[in-house]
């Protein structure tokens, strides 16, 4: 993609869990997920505002299907609703494949933010906007929420990449739509657990008035550039 454009100071580029964690040999490894590493570094390169949400997990979280000694994959009612059980990820104490570490070829910049979710034990965050209680939302050292945040900072239209689109990106979508925000996902900078949940997610959030496209397809959206 040409590094020609800069996007104008309302439109920010948000990674979300781009973690080793969901990568291959990752503890939930998703198929393809380092393939999106380069395409994130190429297309941060138009952007001066850049967010990353942190899947940062404690250790016996409720998501864990070895908290409750029961099989990855099977499912478990929770007081807020379903809740899949996964294998070990994005503990925020451990430095291997279970750990919370992002991509290591990832490029970040001292004016990036980072948001971590999925800290409280009891409750899972596959959105960076809210926790799957659809309550409490996941919050920057500095106390705000991921919405608060980019509204001080003029932020009204998101450009969306990471791990992975049918869980925590097609989350954040959705939430981000239902605050108002307007909201591209960029296709090729995603990798899904399962094509079915992909298709799924996309129809969603297409219904709810976001983009879905690749990303060459932003080097023609004039609106976004500065
Ligand atoms: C995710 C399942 C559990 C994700 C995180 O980042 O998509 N999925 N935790
Ligand atoms: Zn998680």
């Amino acid at each position: 993609m040409s590094k020609t454009w800069k996007a104008a100071s309302n439109v920010a580029l948000l990674n979300v869990d781009p973690q080793d964690t969901f990568c291959p040999n990752g503890g939930l490894a998703v198929e393809g997920g380092d393939e999106i590493i380069p395409v994130i570094n190429s297309l941060r390169a138009h952007f001066e505002k850049v967010y990353w949400s942190q899947d940062y997990h404690p250790d016996n979280h409720i998501s864990f299907a070895s908290t409750h000694g029961k099989e990855p994959f099977t499912l478990i009612k929770a007081p807020y609703g379903d809740q899949v059980l996964w294998p070990d990820h994005g503990k925020a104490s451990a430095t291997d494949g279970t750990g919370a570490q992002f991509h290591k070829d990832l490029v970040f910049k001292p004016t990036d933010k980072i948001i971590q979710k999925g800290t409280n034990v009891n409750i899972d965050s596959y959105s960076a906007f809210l926790e799957n209680d659809k309550k409490t939302p996941p919050r920057f050292a500095n106390g705000n929420s991921l919405a608060e945040e980019l509204r001080i900072d003029g932020v009204d239209t998101l450009i969306i990449t990471g791990l992975a689109l049918d869980y925590c990106v097609g989350d954040t979508a959705l939430d981000a739509l239902t605050e108002k925000f307007n909201v591209i996902v960029i296709e090729d900078a995603t990798r899904s657990i399962t094509p079915e949940g992909r298709l799924n997610k996309i129809a969603s959030i297409i219904e709810a008035g976001g983009i879905v496209c690749n990303s060459t397809a932003l080097n023609n959206l004039p609106n976004l550039k500065a």
